[in-house]
């Protein structure tokens, strides 16, 4: 079985799911009522990045997680009703379910039932296009599905019976389950020995370079992509939308700092993958041929949207993503984007906060020059060291 046949690249078409999103709090499981909120507005974008609508959602208080269902009896009729009434399809549910969770309660309500973990699974799959994507793609859905292949199998291969393609379904699905966890196990080796060789190539291709190298790390939607595209003269623009991940690879760019000795001056910038709250640590593994570009950087750009009323949150969750990529102490700018959407006192708050910090409009360009400056002053710091 070769690495395509893998995917069951069917993508829904936006009518096919009609979905109810829902989030909770309360209980020592989700303590903070306003970062759930947060969240299940993160799983929202999360259903129409995956091209699925979204028709009601509903937000709980829920003081115990029932072992078998995850929601109590009383919940349960709620959400059943709801489906019901708006003819739904698809129940999305913000927390990280367990397999035999997801099955019960897909067998009680006879719908689709998915947690964040696999919904962004399903976002990466859908989104990877390179080989090198790819390949961390499947290694990602392969270290999700190896521990829980018996809980998941009543799922999966309820899925493929339906003959219902698209979202859940694009991953190793139904065929993998003909298939032993050592043949799983020998996939997996053989994607790391792949992936090795890609960071080999990579690795040679940095060696000749020999420039200050800078990383654009951040939230993802913070406009990573958007600030290579202002910052690089190429007509070739990367690609940058509304949506979730809309980057799943390392791109480069050599950029023009400006004149140094009356010689023009380049670093190379590179973009990453964006980071989420409570991102499943088996993409983070997977991802590591990809996040591994920012080990190599000389600098990380910290990338925030400025504007977001969860700045604080996603910082955090920026910056443990990054002590867990063991890149903490790496010389770091702060660039605080889409100031063009930022109230002034709001900003009047951050820069007294973060004197240091760049501030900038990727779309229109403004403070794209001072993050050059800047970017030539580290790039000059680096080259003398
Ligand atoms: N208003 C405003 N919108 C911006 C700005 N910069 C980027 N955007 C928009 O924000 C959205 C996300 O931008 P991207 O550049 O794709 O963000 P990213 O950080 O690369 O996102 P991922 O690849 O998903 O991690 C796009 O719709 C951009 O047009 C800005 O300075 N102001
Ligand atoms: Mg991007």
């Amino acid at each position: 079985m070769d690495a395509s046949s893998l995917y069951q690249k069917k993508l829904v078409s936006k009518e096919q799911y009609r979905a109810l999103c829902v989030g909770q709090y309360g209980s020592s499981y989700f303590p903070d009522k306003r970062s759930q909120e947060e969240s299940l507005r993160e799983l929202l974008m999360l259903a129409e990045t995956a091209g699925v609508k979204t028709l009601h959602e509903l937000f709980f208080n829920h003081d115990d997680i029932h072992p078998a269902m995850f929601f109590s009896s009383g919940q349960i009729e709620r959400i059943r009703r709801v489906c019901t009434d708006l003819d739904l399809n698809l129940l999305f549910v913000d927390a990280q379910l367990k397999p035999n969770q997801l099955r019960n309660l897909e067998e009680e309500l006879k719908i689709r039932v998915l947690g964040r973990i696999e919904v962004i699974l399903d976002i990466f799959a859908m989104r990877a296009k390179t080989r090198e994507a790819l390949l961390q793609v499947e290694l990602a859905q392969l270290l999700y599905i190896l521990p829980r292949l018996k809980g998941l199998g009543g799922v999966l291969s309820r899925q493929g019976a339906t003959g219902a393609p698209g979202i859940g379904t694009r991953g190793p699905g139904e065929t993998m389950l003909e298939t032993d966890r050592r043949y799983i196990r020998r996939r997996i080796q053989k994607i790391r020995s792949d992936l090795k060789d890609v960071e080999r190539h990579r690795s040679t291709a940095r060696q000749g370079r020999g420039l200050a190298t800078f990383a654009l790390v951040g939230y993802t939607n913070a406009g990573k992509s958007s600030i290579l595209n202002a910052l690089s003269s190429s007509s070739q623009k990367v690609f940058a939308e509304d949506k979730l991940f809309a980057t799943l690879d390392t791109f480069s760019r050599k950029i023009y700092l400006g004149e140094q000795n009356f010689r023009p001056f380049y670093a190379v910038v590179t973009d990453t993958v964006g980071f989420i709250r409570n991102l499943p640590a088996s993409l983070i593994a997977a991802f590591q041929s990809t996040l591994g570009e920012i080990k190599h950087a000389d600098w990380v750009i910290e990338v925030h949207d400025a504007s977001s009323v969860q700045l604080e949150d996603e910082m955090e969750v920026v910056r443990g993503e990054l002590d867990r990529l063991g890149v903490a102490d790496k010389p770091r700018l702060l660039y605080f984007n889409k100031d063009d959407l930022v109230f002034a006192d709001t900003r009047a708050e951050l820069t007294e906060k973060y004197p240091n910090a760049i501030w900038g409009n990727a779309l229109s360009r403004e403070g794209v020059a001072a993050l050059r400056q800047r970017l030539a002053e580290s790039a000059a710091n680096v080259h003398v060291a």
